[in-house]
């Protein structure tokens, strides 16, 4: 099978205008429910949005085409991350926004793959993405489709240990075809990542592991272009690891300066404020 290339691939100003985009569905979708995980939503949107606008090889219209990438949200609870990158990608309408975390919505606030189109898996018990990656990377291979698989995962699944067992598995079987990227943004229930169990010095750790391994700043979408390039071109077998630095609630700054933590503090009257900032700084 061909790895043909079906995904538009935009100019790095369109991905700015992509991110902010899911950015602010992300908002709404938060302001719906007067809660979700948002600051991670912020924060990750610059991956999310160069992973669907510009690496991966994917038909919107046919979530389910055989030769897609897979892209894997190990992390269940940034669904309504996901869930903005979906329906800016045309995978989910824009109505069903509405719906985030009602009951018989298709956008449950935890990511399940028998609920929504483009979910690929029910992430939310942590530290099983990679090693569900490893065996559909397996399965693809064995199947001659050429297809990568992404797991994207965050710094708090570092310290599962099942993580670093799939991380292992995954170079013995020369997965090529494996992409992981890591949301670090130092932040997990406990506190900062760092204080509470530190992976560093992480880019080391996936290279002792036999990973080929990139750090980058996840909020600068020049720096992700070229990681994501570079991970799907490179020759050989071993697998790829994209540490991205990312800063929790990017992009909303009153957010962003708050004591952050794993559940961000946002009060009624600022979900529409958070909304009024993002669109004072809309990219064209
Ligand atoms: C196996 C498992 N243990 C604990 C939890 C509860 N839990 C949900 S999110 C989370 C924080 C994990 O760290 P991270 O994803 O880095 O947090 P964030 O960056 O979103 O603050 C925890 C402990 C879980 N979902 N699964
Ligand atoms: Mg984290």
């Amino acid at each position: 099978m061909q790895h043909e290339r079906s995904a538009a691939v935009l100019s790095n100003t369109s991905l700015a205008r992509r991110a902010w985009d899911i950015r602010r569905k992300a908002v709404r979708m938060g302001k719906v429910q007067g809660q979700g995980y948002v600051g991670q939503a912020l924060g990750v949107a610059d991956v999310l949005a160069v992973s669907y606008f510009h690496a991966l090889n994917h038909r919107p219209a046919d979530p389910e085409w055989e030769g897609r990438d897979r892209f894997l949200l190990s992390i269940g609870h940034y669904a309504i991350a996901l869930y903005a990158a979906l329906i800016e990608a045309g995978i989910l309408p824009e109505a069903e926004l509405e719906t985030y975390g009602a009951d018989d919505s298709r956008l449950p606030m935890s990511g399940m793959a028998a609920y929504t189109p483009g979910m690929e898996i029910t992430g939310g018990s942590l530290g099983q993405g990679l090693g569900i990656a490893v065996g559909m990377a397996l399965g693809l291979r064995a199947k001659g489709n050429p297809a990568f698989v992404y797991n994207l995962m965050s710094d708090g699944e570092l310290g599962e240990g099942s993580t670093w067992e799939a991380a292992m598995a995954a170079a013995h079987h020369r997965l090529g075809n494996l992409i992981c990227i890591v949301d670090f943004n130092d932040q997990q229930a406990d506190g900062k990542s760092t204080e509470t169990l530190s992976a560093e010095p992480l880019p080391d750790k996936w290279a002792a592991f036999g990973w080929h391994v990139q750090r980058v700043d996840g909020n600068d979408l020049d720096a992700l272009v070229a990681a994501f390039n570079t991970a799907r071109n490179l020759e050989g077998d071993r697998p790829r690891a994209i540490v991205c630095d990312t800063v929790m609630c990017k992009g909303v700054p009153f957010l962003e300066s708050r004591e952050i933590t794993h559940f961000v503090r946002v009060e009624a009257d600022e979900w529409q404020k958070a909304l009024s900032v993002l669109d004072e700084t809309r990219p064209e």
